[in-house]
């Protein structure tokens, strides 16, 4: 085998350790309503939670006392899955704003893309070119249905690949991004491929859940957590030593933890989308063992 030959080997071998085939089964089986509900709105499929103030008009049943009629109810759901999305999409335009200023013919990297939903955010705000890499295959077919129907499958691909071994061509990327996928990798390798990835003075931005270094190891919410999603959380000092080892420097780190509970909030009262995780982040988040973090880096 030529050194050519083991190259596009590996980058077309999406899984490499049983961990990762496990991760993959997950995706590939997952149809929670709290996803596909939300996404059909607008046809943007998010696998990322929410931010900001809810409108707890939502869940008004109507006259104190009367009983709810089905119409009412139905009505009532419809308004809770989008208040939830609209929580979610506030998320990844918060993030496809930390990554510019970009241009039309810049390229940008998704990590773990899920369905699809923050490289088309990406796209529609700053008219890039994208590359998303899920290690899911049904994810993949999904993605690139979504931008084939949107007409934006000439700017905006999807891969079944993994996002530690990516193949795809060093310093090509003015941007690159993790929204809550990186607990699936070790920080190490994930950092060096997007360091790899990322042009001089390209912006690599992260929205993660991280366990608290302050409160101690990880708390039995983390690790319930973690059951939950066969993933394994990261301490927040993690991120910042993988991150100085491989060229990406912080220019600006913020707590999401606030304004990340009134959706946890919602979600555990929308009864039609419950997965039975929210009182578990609910109560992670309140006693400090675990928070939501933006960082922003650049790639010196
Ligand atoms: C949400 O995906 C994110 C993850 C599964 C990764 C874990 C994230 C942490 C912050 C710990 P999802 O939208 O598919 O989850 P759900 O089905 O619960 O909405
Ligand atoms: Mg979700």
């Amino acid at each position: 085998m030529t050194i050519a030959d083991a190259e596009s080997t590996a980058a077309q071998i999406p899984t490499q350790s049983t961990y990762q085939h496990r991760v993959a089964d997950y995706w590939n089986a997952e149809e929670n309503p709290v996803n596909l509900e939300l996404g059909k709105i607008d046809d943007l499929y998010h696998h990322h939670y929410g931010i900001g103030e809810v409108d707890w008009s939502v869940l008004d049943t109507g006259p104190e006392g009367a009983p709810e009629p089905p119409s009412r109810a139905d009505h009532r759901r419809a308004r809770i899955t989008a208040e939830l999305h609209r929580l979610e999409q506030a998320q990844a335009d918060l993030l496809a704003t930390r990554l510019g200023p970009l241009t039309p013919e810049d390229r940008v990297f998704d990590a773990g893309c899920g369905r699809g939903g923050g490289s088309v955010v990406a796209h529609l705000r700053h008219g890039c070119f994208a590359d998303g890499v899920t290690i899911s295959g049904k994810q993949a077919d999904f993605a690139t249905e979504q931008a084939r129907k949107r007409r934006i499958d000439h700017k905006v691909r999807y891969h079944h690949r993994n996002m530690l071994d990516t193949g795809f061509p060093t310093g090509a990327y003015a941007a690159s991004w993790n929204n809550e996928s990186t607990m699936y990798v070790e920080l190490e390798l994930l950092f060096a491929e997007h360091a790899r990835l990322l042009r001089r003075g390209g912006r690599y931005v992260t929205i993660t859940g991280c366990y608290n270094d302050a409160y101690g190891r990880a708390s039995r919410e983390v690790s319930l957590i973690n059951a939950h999603y066969i993933c394994d959380i990261h301490p927040r000092s993690e991120y910042f030593r993988a991150m100085a080892r491989n060229r990406l420097v912080p220019v600006h780190v913020q707590d999401l933890t606030a304004a990340a509970m009134p959706y946890w909030d919602l979600r555990k009262q929308a009864e039609h989308l419950v997965t039975g995780i929210e009182e578990t982040f609910l109560a992670a988040y309140a006693n400090g063992s675990f928070q939501y973090l933006l960082i922003v880096a650049d790639r010196v």
